[in-house]
């Protein structure tokens, strides 16, 4: 059966509005992965079309490969507490921090070194599986040398790029390759199925991403999910708290802070966001005032309250990193679902 280059499913010509529709069998590409390369067209996106225990099975059929788990960046700061990794513990694994290239200025290339090196020997001694860490981006220029010398090193041709959805991993095969073969997009949920790749001789099978209930993504709708997204260096937003003070992020999250002495507050967030800060007695009558402005979260605010003593710092995956410095009190209303995570790692 022959099925489309970009995404993986099986090519057809009988139903227009169908997955893997192509005029005729000599396309390489369904029509989908066509008019979202070419235009952009997301209509035909469905981050629904499979499931993580199919991504499993799928997974499990190549347990003589290694794995490549793609990570964003942002998800590394709150790895240890994240259940990614338990999904690979039976497989060789190769972990690959990626877009890195997000991160915010003052955070050098030696300073992310030092503190991934840190935290990835402790991961270590729980996954031995893990045979090695390497960053993308910072490291262009030798990332794919890099690469395929651990794969060597491991003595392994097949490569399977595993990971949560939208982590970088087509894009990151297209580059090792050379090529743009693949269908990438800034959705989730582009590729459908495996995709298998000769390349010299060496396999590369792409992969769907696996969902993470606890990424805003997966909550947002199209519009809101573009403006959160975060694509480019980020430029911290920071804010001295001398008295007591609420932070909004839109509707999708709210900070409040009660300081103790002088505090401050850093938000990591897309640059196309600005927080909107108001006195804390009055947040509540500017959340009413901008509810339907907000009408576009899906769900649920839910209330998290803690006291910070010296310096803390927060994950919301797929929405960003605050941190939080000087004794304080803090309530967190952020979405239902998604687990506020305690950060790895100080920036
Ligand atoms: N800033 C940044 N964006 C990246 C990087 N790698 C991939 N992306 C973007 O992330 C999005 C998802 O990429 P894709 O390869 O489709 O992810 P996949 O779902 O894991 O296959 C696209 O918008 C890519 O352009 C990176 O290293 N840095
Ligand atoms: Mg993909």
């Amino acid at each position: 059966m022959k099925k489309c280059k970009g995404c993986g499913i099986p090519l057809q010509t009988k139903d227009k509005l169908a997955l893997g529709y192509v005029v005729n069998m000599e396309q390489d590409y369904c029509q989908r992965c066509f008019r979202l390369s070419h235009y952009g067209d997301t209509t035909n996106l469905k981050s629904n079309y499979v499931t993580n225990e199919n991504i499993l099975k799928m997974y499990s059929r190549y347990k003589t490969s290694v794995f490549v788990l793609i990570i964003d960046v942002m998800d590394v700061f709150c790895l240890k507490e994240d259940d990614l990794l338990p999904i690979f513990q039976d497989y060789q694994t190769v972990l690959v921090i990626n877009k890195t290239d997000i991160l915010p200025e003052n955070i050098s290339e030696h300073r992310l070194e030092k503190t991934l090196s840190r935290l990835l020997f402790e991961l270590n001694r729980k996954y031995p599986n893990i045979k090695a860490a390497i960053m993308t981006n910072r490291f262009e220029h030798s990332f794919n040398e890099q690469f395929f010398a651990i794969l060597d090193e491991l003595g392994c041709k097949s490569a399977v790029f595993a990971g949560r959805a939208n982590a970088g991993k087509s894009t990151l095969i297209n580059k090792l390759i050379h090529s743009d073969s693949l269908t990438t997009s800034i959705y989730p949920g582009t590729t459908l199925e495996e995709v298998v790749i000769d390349y010299r001789d060496y396999t590369f099978i792409d992969t769907p991403g696996l969902v993470d209930v606890n990424n805003y993504a997966t909550y947002l709708n199209t519009e809101k999910y573009k403006l959160s997204k975060i694509d480019s260096q980020i430029k911290p937003q920071v804010f001295q708290v001398k008295d007591p003070q609420s932070y909004f992020y839109d509707g999708l999250l709210r900070v409040d802070i009660i300081p103790k002495e002088n505090c401050s507050i850093t938000f990591h967030i897309s640059n196309r966001n600005k927080i909107h800060r108001t006195r804390f007695e009055n947040a509540d009558d500017y959340y009413q005032k901008h509810y339907c402005e907000f009408i576009l979260r899906v769900k649920p605010l839910a209330l998290s309250e803690f006291s910070v003593e010296k310096e803390e710092g927060f994950v919301l995956k797929g929405l960003g990193m605050f941190r939080i410095k000087g004794s304080c009190h803090v309530a967190v209303y952020s979405l239902a679902n998604v687990k506020l995570f305690q950060s790895e790692v100080k920036f």
